[in-house]
């Protein structure tokens, strides 16, 4: 399970007044307690107050370089903006990310192939998420058949069939289930799957548990990678519980600790 840290993302008031007054300090603090948490790639998300977000994202990278190397996960439907942050990274990136319409995919996917990329693709069009698994997986094939066309190894695509809160949209989280699984048949090798995971408990009480009890169900039907709170400790602990389970992962007595430092 690949853990991408969510939190420097400017949703949040210290990031978006870190980016505001382009002080380092809290991009670079979260970038390293999001790595010693587990976390093997970072989001990074300039947020929706953001003006100018093309020098954003620039200065994002430029700092959270300087504090991790982790994967950056560039997180925008600004394309320049993500066109911004390809250039400055050192490191290989994931793109997040490009939805199932033409003129989008006809852009990112040649985009991410020219940068050696890897590539999120949301099962969703201009008329927004669908409801069920099918209609999702319909989207899911087009990104497949994307990432033949364009040349994107499928192991470089992965695909989100975008959870969403369970106290407004509670009848989504056994579709986004039954995507996950039906994903896997969609090509072989297949391509990979991701989440936003803690879009499932927005707004809900207990948002840990909630969390932490859809991963484990996620991961059970294929999920491969969760952009997550990789500072939440029970909830990296069930993840590396739910790899032993699946065997996925060789057991040995200090399995949580050996998922956190690998
Ligand atoms: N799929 C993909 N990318 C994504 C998402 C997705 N990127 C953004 C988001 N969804 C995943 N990241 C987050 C980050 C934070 C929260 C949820 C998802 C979150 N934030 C608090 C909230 O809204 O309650 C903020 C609270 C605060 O301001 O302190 O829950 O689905 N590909």
């Amino acid at each position: 399970m690949l853990i991408i840290g969510e939190r420097i993302n400017g949703m949040f008031n210290d990031i978006k007044r870190a980016i505001q007054e382009r002080d380092p300090a809290p991009v670079q603090e979260w970038a390293r307690r999001q790595e010693e948490g587990g976390a093997r790639a970072l989001d990074l998300n300039v947020g929706p107050a953001v003006q100018d977000k093309v020098s954003a994202m620039e200065w994002l990278v430029e700092v959270t370089q300087e504090a991790s190397s982790l994967t950056l996960c560039l997180d925008s439907t600004n394309i320049a903006a993500i066109e911004a942050g390809l250039k400055k990274a050192k490191n290989r990136v994931i793109i997040n990310s490009t939805n199932a319409e033409r003129e989008k995919i006809e852009k990112l996917f040649p985009l991410a192939v020219e940068h050696g990329a890897a590539l999120i693709g949301l099962t969703m069009n201009k008329t927004g998420i669908p409801k069920d698994s099918d209609t999702r997986l319909a989207f899911a094939m087009e990104l497949v058949a994307a990432a033949d066309e364009f040349g994107l190894p499928m192991d470089d695509l992965y695909i989100d069939p975008l959870i969403l809160p369970a106290n407004v949209a509670q009848d989504h989280a056994p579709e986004v289930l039954k995507t996950l699984q039906q994903i896997k048949m969609l090509a072989d090798p297949a391509p990979r799957t991701v989440l936003g995971l803690s879009n499932v408990s927005q707004n809900c009480q207990n948002r840990p548990l909630i969390n932490r009890t859809f991963l484990a169900m996620a991961m059970a039907c294929g999920l491969d990678a969760a952009i997550a709170d990789a500072c939440d400790e029970a909830l990296m602990e069930t993840a590396a519980a739910a790899e032993i389970l699946l065997n996925q992962t060789v057991y040995c007595d200090s399995f949580v600790k050996l998922f956190k430092t690998r």
